[in-house]
């Protein structure tokens, strides 16, 4: 029988920034569906990549001092080597700097371009510069961009548009037709209130002049790709030309994750342009929710980004992944703390997966020397364990189709409490004081080991490490991956007179004092590492060039000042930092006057964690000297544009 084919994706993510957990949760739950996909037998694609062109990247580059390419290829590495510490099992990787990926995209341009889906036209409009898109006058909000807040630009510039507009009537019945095309419900019902208003064309070239680092239109070199538009075709440009794509089998995608700030991008761009290509659509693309920290938006800007190398370190690999799935709905926002992380490590990991594991192998020890008994003796208590896992395994399986992943987790843990309660209520301690008990006993630990298989089978996907060592521990030499969904079709796979070994508890309690330290550093330092709080000196109270390139100095322009009411020394400033503006409270009300400050050029310490200070956040430090009451702000010579890293 022909294998059914699995095609999964993540964002490509842009190369401006380092990885943080939001990335990692995309990639994850990603890596799940394509693990399972694999253990039932499937032949599985699943894709990730990075997107590293457009104004983001040739920006981060230039604050960076090099050149875009030097800096996508330093940088694209950090997502290659986190997604390896993380035990995703991608296929490709795919960059958009790659030349497989350019012909692609330069292909299917020219074709579009040569059947007239594409045309030249002059363009006034509204342009925000970090987020690289064009906007009538009813989108602003306040004058500025309805999507992230801050100012826009007017541009008038010759563009190349694609026929975007002359879609919508098909993708609205596309969309109330294919029920699971745009998932959760909510963002589907967000989507087709978005097309009730008439769909523009879409601008996809930038002037060379003003942005160089795309892929040249292959019409017209005077103009570069617009990145979505590049960006977007990565997730057929894996398959080589259009003639592969159509063969290859994978295509359409079975489901492109995303989190919800891309939807738009995705369900009505990228399904146009696979329309105007002559290409199927994806079946599903899922806009999953947004994680915030401690009820805190994640920003680099806030110095409250959680760094997932350092949660790694911390709890291991497995954890995360878990926690990740377990904590929130897919679909619904979510907030990362510490102290939620903590507590499911030591109520669903320690208590209940660590215990049943750990008191099946240690009464197989105790009373079988380890080696698994056959069946003895039936009680009554074998068919409702034995039919709770085929209920899971069924109900498992069908909550993957909706990418239901806390619930699979939970119905897990249904199982797992099912093996618990099996324990004690057969009460093996008892059974094993007489001649008769001993043969029940046989029975009970028999099937508590085979129910630890089947939840190693179970969790695999999401904690593949664990489902290992559990195995390891149960003596049994068969991969998982080997096992697969069959092996759970019927129940007594597991052999007797198998040898288990019993290890180290799987998944260790925190206790109390330990978690208490780490809350403890948590609230002190942020999110930051260890190893990057303490700054070493080399007892002459020097430092190295490393340690001071800790600091993040940036050119800053002040854009607006005022004195902080009741406060004698407090100016409250609003600071341009070219990608983004803050807030900063400066300590200098004495020596300046709020006019003298707009339009000077500062240093910022960007990278400093933020503070309270007469209720207002400062988000940062501008730097300044002073000599007895005279203070004095720090600057430069010559004009520096916002943003600029200072060394
Ligand atoms: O948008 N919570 O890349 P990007 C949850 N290059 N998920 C988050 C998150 C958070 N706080 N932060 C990021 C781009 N993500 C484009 C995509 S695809 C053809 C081009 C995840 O680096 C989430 O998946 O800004 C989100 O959609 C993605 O990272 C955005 O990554």
């Amino acid at each position: 029988m022909k294998k059914k084919t699995f095609f999964i994706t993540t964002p490509i993510y842009y190369v401006n920034d380092v990885p943080h957990i939001g990335h990692a949760y995309t990639t994850i739950a990603a890596d799940v569906a394509a693990r399972y996909r694999r253990l039932a037998g499937d032949d599985v694609f699943f894709l990730t990549g990075t997107d590293e062109h457009g104004q983001k990247v040739q920006q981060a580059a230039g604050q960076s001092g090099r050149e875009p390419q030097a800096h996508v290829d330093d940088l694209h590495v950090r997502f290659k080597e986190l997604w390896i510490r993380f035990n995703i099992s991608n296929n490709d990787f795919i960059r958009t700097t790659e030349e497989r990926h350019k012909k692609v995209v330069r292909e299917i341009l020219q074709k579009l371009y040569d059947e007239g889906e594409i045309y030249k036209d002059s363009y006034e409009g509204w342009y925000c510069m970090p987020d690289e898109r064009f906007w009538t006058e009813k989108d602003l909000v306040d004058g500025n961009c309805p999507e992230c807040g801050r100012k826009v630009e007017k541009i008038t510039e010759s563009n190349y548009f694609f026929k975007m507009g002359q879609h919508r009537d098909w993708l609205v019945d596309h969309i109330n037709q294919n029920e699971n095309f745009i998932q959760p419900k909510s963002r589907r019902n967000e989507i087709l209130g978005f097309l009730k208003q008439p769909l523009d064309d879409l601008c996809i070239s930038r002037p060379k002049e003003r942005l160089p680092w795309g892929i040249p239109l292959p019409f017209d070199d005077e103009y570069v790709t617009y990145v979505w538009f590049d960006a977007l075709i990565n997730y057929i440009s894996t398959f080589g030309t259009l003639d592969k794509i159509r063969s290859c089998g994978f295509w359409p995608a079975a489901h492109h994750l995303i989190g919800k700030d891309i939807l738009t991008t995705h369900s009505v761009y990228w399904a146009t342009m696979l329309k105007a290509i002559g290409l199927d659509l994806p079946e599903n693309i899922f806009a999953h929710g947004w994680w915030t920290v401690n009820g805190q938006k994640m920003s680099k800007s806030l110095g409250n980004v959680v760094e997932p190398n350092h949660l790694i370190e911390q709890f291991g690999v497995d954890v995360i992944r878990y926690f990740l799935l377990r904590e929130v709905p897919f679909g619904l926002d979510g907030d990362f703390s510490h102290k939620a992380l903590i507590g499911r490590i030591n109520s669903d990991l320690a208590n209940n997966l660590g215990n049943l594991l750990n008191r099946t192998l240690n009464m197989l020890k105790k009373y079988f020397k380890g080696e698994l008994p056959k069946i003895g003796t039936k009680g009554d208590e074998d068919a409702p364990l034995i039919a709770k896992s085929a209920e899971v395994i069924q109900e498992v399986d069908q909550l993957y189709g909706e990418l239901a992943y806390s619930k699979i987790l939970a119905k897990i843990w249904e199982f797992l409490d099912a093996g618990n309660i099996y324990i004690n209520d057969t009460a093996p301690w008892n059974l094993a004081k007489s001649d008769d008990g001993k043969k029940r006993l046989a029975t009970v630990l028999y099937n508590s080991a085979e129910a630890c298989r089947v939840i190693a089978i179970l969790i695999a996907p999401f904690m593949p490490q664990t489902a290992d060592k559990m195995m390891e521990q149960l003596g049994i030499d068969t991969p998982v991956d080997k096992q697969g969904l069959d092996s759970l079709k019927k129940w007594g796979w597991i052999q007797p007179g198998t040898q288990t070994h019993q290890g180290a508890q799987i998944f260790p309690r925190i206790e109390d004092k330990a978690a208490a330290k780490i809350l403890e550093e948590v609230a002190v330092g942020g999110e930051a590492p260890a190893s990057e709080k303490n700054v070493e000196t080399n007892g002459k109270g020097q430092i190295t060039i490393d340690d001071f390139m800790k600091v993040d100095l940036r050119t800053a322009k002040i854009i607006a000042a005022e004195k902080v009411k009741k406060s004698k020394k407090l100016i409250k400033l609003k600071v341009d930092l070219g990608t983004e503006q803050r807030q900063v409270l400066a300590g200098i009300a004495e020596a300046y006057e709020p006019e003298q400050l707009v339009g000077r050029t500062v240093i910022l310490v960007a990278n400093l964690k933020p503070a309270k200070l007469m209720g207002l956040e400062s988000q940062g430090m501008i730097l300044a000297g002073s000599d007895g009451d005279a203070i004095i702000l720090g600057g430069f010579d010559g004009d520096l544009p916002p943003g600029v890293r200072v060394k």
